[in-house]
């Protein structure tokens, strides 16, 4: 049985081979990515239980990511594809270092989810459930979802990691400000990034957001320093220094790849700051390749870099 689940909108990924972007590219690679699916795949590549569950197009995009979400080992008996309403697509580009992702998912399958879709007795198998803030802002029912999966995981004493995700995209600061933090207040674990703190709580002051985070009960990890992520526990801060990036190829996915190695950690008994340091070797390794989640090492990897073990070429 999985020790976490967690559930969202897993789209597939276009990105063009060209570096002048999507416009002026005749090809693409495809490849899949969604925030929840792209943390699962991590939970299993380090070598825990996990289960992921959405609702996805009967169509080949579907058939596509639910194969290989299965291929990475992770759990998805819960997936529904239905003839409903499609899956949904995003293209990403990234010019001159400047990454832009375009969306095509209104209306798509995942955005069908409603709370009669979850599964009581599957959810509360977890110890952890994960949530992010996308999902509520794909559609009402999806927001009722996600308020319900946080209510059955809180009924059965299943711990809740919250990421917002904050995705300007999909929803309006004011409107995503009301949900994102009303959810923050249920969780156990909350994981935003610096920059959507200071977007949420209207401020540029780390002092006041460490003040507000004091005020959730919910340990705060917060990622997107400077040089490092911050713990933030019973209004104590303690900063865990990042691990450096040999090259930077693609930095969306660092934040799930974080969140994947974090949770990990919790579930080895790491300290939280050890987790971090754990989730924080997950993100400088996803940074580095390209797509969403390619990047995220086995267990065996993350041990051979940890004890600085030789690569053996042949
Ligand atoms: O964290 C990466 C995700 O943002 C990306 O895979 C796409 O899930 C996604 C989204 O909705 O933005």
């Amino acid at each position: 049985q999985p020790e976490m689940i967690t559930f969202g909108e897993t789209m597939a990924l276009m990105l063009p081979n060209s570096s002048k972007g999507i416009e002026y590219s005749p090809q693409f690679s495809s490849l899949f990515g969604g925030a929840e699916s792209n943390v699962a795949i991590g939970v299993a590549r380090l070598g825990h239980r996990v289960g992921w569950f959405t609702r996805m197009g009967k169509d080949p995009f579907g058939r596509m990511i639910l194969k290989k979400v299965r291929g990475e080992g992770v759990d998805v008996s819960r997936v529904e594809l239905t003839a409903e309403a499609p899956t949904g697509l995003m293209l990403r580009e990234i010019i001159n270092g400047k990454t832009s992702v375009y969306y095509y998912r209104k209306g798509s399958a995942a955005s069908t989810l409603k709370p009669e879709h979850l599964d009581e007795s599957y959810i509360q198998q977890a110890k952890y459930l994960h949530v992010t803030g996308i999902t509520p802002a794909l559609s009402e029912s999806c927001r009722e979802a996600a308020i319900e999966a946080i209510r059955l995981a809180r009924k059965h004493g299943v711990k809740v990691c919250f990421d917002p995700n904050l995705r300007l995209k999909l929803w309006s600061l004011e409107e995503a400000r009301e949900v994102l933090l009303e959810m923050a207040k249920e969780a156990d674990y909350f994981l935003p990034g610096l920059d959507e703190l200071k977007l949420l709580y209207e401020t540029e002051s780390f002092d006041e957001i460490v003040k507000r985070l004091g005020e959730l009960k919910a340990v705060s990890i917060v990622k997107g320093g400077d040089d490092e992520t911050y713990v933030v526990e019973q209004g104590n801060v303690s900063a865990v220094p990042y691990f450096k990036a040999e090259q930077v190829v693609d930095t969306v996915g660092a934040g799930d790849g974080f969140c994947a190695g974090f949770i990990v950690g919790l579930l080895k008994n790491y300290s939280h700051t050890e987790a971090v340091r754990l989730g924080n070797l997950i993100g400088s390794m996803v940074v580095q390749t390209e797509g969403d989640w390619e990047g995220i090492p086995t267990w065996e990897q993350v041990e051979a870099v940890l004890n600085n073990v030789k690569h053996v070429e042949r």
